[in-house]
């Protein structure tokens, strides 16, 4: 079949991840897709595959991973460019697909129309999943649009997990792990601690690094911080100049490129202990089985701290109740919704030793969420009706 997936970058990396990760995953499934986005820059480290050519037409296209084609929003805007859709057109998180394409969509057999929505583990997801709305006005009037939510419930689409995620995982052995970190400048030994850091500019990682370089000394071993680019190379900077020497040595900070996606999702198997930000960047958290910090989106109506605590509900699940109050804490101070002491982040559960109780609930949630149909085969299921119109 074929897919139009549309996509708008509204802000930060999430929007084109989760499209550019929909893609591929259908993709390796066999599918063909074209991914239309207004902004394509991101790709260029996510994907950098994709290379761009111009055809005889001089329509610019993204080509160079196998099924997927990358095409300009512009494009779609324009009827005389427009092309035939495909069968399933995907509208990532409400974006609108322009009204040029709309017009095509609307013939005598139409393509599904799927409107994928943001991750949330809220209850109101099961009640929205899956829903219709017919559209009175303009130039797709008369199709319906179908909303598909994804999520960690039976009564949710899922989450996005390709079928080789797994033999990828089990194939990265402590010797490849060791391998590609210093393959990306880290000189990483079987004893060193890792923690890895993607975060917003309101992180109080000052403080946080604080505590792990007070932890490092404890422990007496090397304790390395892998700071993806932005704001938390910018704020480990910030701490590092102001830190006092020995705290200073504790922490060794590497400053990473931007990574394409399956090596971000690399970093977050390598290391001990992951700090991520965004929607997107918190589910390959939780498929790496390790401890992590989530650091949500803040909007400034407050409602991701609701949003915040169901996702903790789900992963935190069956652990034991000092471990589940102590990682709540943690997400908290790190998200700023406690009152902490200044410069205080909250002791953290061991995370340290691979038998310690929050990486073992760390594995278990892993395994847990695996047990649910991933994202792309529910969509596939759920398109298929309407493809064939007898939905
Ligand atoms: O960038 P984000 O903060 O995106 C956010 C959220 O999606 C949020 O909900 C949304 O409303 C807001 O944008 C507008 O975090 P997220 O979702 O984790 O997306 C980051 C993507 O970038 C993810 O696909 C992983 C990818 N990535 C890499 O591929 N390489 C890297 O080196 C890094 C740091 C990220």
């Amino acid at each position: 079949m074929l897919w139009d997936v549309f996509c708008r970058v509204i802000d930060n990396f999430g929007d084109l991840g989760v499209c550019w990760r929909l893609s591929a995953d259908l993709a390796a499934r066999g599918q063909r897709v074209r991914l239309w986005v207004d902004d394509a820059s991101a790709l260029a480290w996510m994907a950098p595959e994709v290379v761009w050519a111009t055809d005889e037409s001089g329509r610019e296209a993204g080509v160079g991973h196998a099924g997927v084609t990358v095409r300009r929003w512009a494009d779609a805007e324009q009827a005389e460019r427009v092309p035939e859709p495909g069968d399933v057109v995907i509208e990532a998180f409400g974006c609108d697909p322009p009204e040029a394409f709309l017009w095509r969509m609307n013939r005598p057999t139409p393509p599904a129309w799927v409107n994928l929505e943001y991750l949330s583990a809220e209850d109101y997801v099961e009640r929205s999943h899956g829903l219709q709305s017919p559209v009175f006005n303009g130039p797709a009037a008369g199709l319906r649009k179908h909303f598909f939510y994804p999520g960690f419930t039976p009564r949710t689409g899922g989450l996005l997990r390709e079928p080789d995620l797994a033999a990828r995982q089990r194939a990265f052995t402590e010797d490849a792990r060791l391998t590609w970190l210093r393959q990306l400048g880290v000189p990483a030994t079987a004893d060193c601690r890792l923690v890895s850091v993607f975060c917003y500019a309101t992180a109080p990682l000052g403080d946080w690094l604080g505590a792990l370089a007070d932890e490092a000394l404890r422990h007496q071993g090397p304790t390395r911080v892998l700071l993806t680019p932005g704001h938390a190379t910018r704020l480990a900077r910030a701490w590092h100049d102001l830190a006092g020497g020995e705290r200073r040595q504790a922490l060794i900070l590497h400053e990473l490129p931007a990574l394409p996606q399956p090596e971000f999702d690399r970093l977050l198997w390598a290391c001990h202990l992951n700090i991520v930000r965004g929607e997107d960047s918190a589910v390959r958290a939780l498929w790496a089985g390790k401890p992590h910090i989530w650091h949500i989106y803040p909007q400034d109506d407050g409602v991701h701290a609701d949003k915040l605590d169901a996702f903790l509900d789900h992963w935190l699940k069956g652990a034991n109740e000092p471990l589940s109050s102590a990682v709540r804490a943690a997400w908290h101070h790190f998200n700023g919704l406690t009152q902490a002491a200044a410069g205080l982040a909250p002791a953290l559960p061991d995370w340290r030793r691979h038998d310690s109780d929050w990486p073992q609930a760390s594995r278990q949630a892993s395994q847990r969420a695996r047990a649910q149909a991933d994202l792309v085969t529910q969509l596939q299921a759920f398109a298929a009706p309407f493809v064939t119109g007898s939905g």
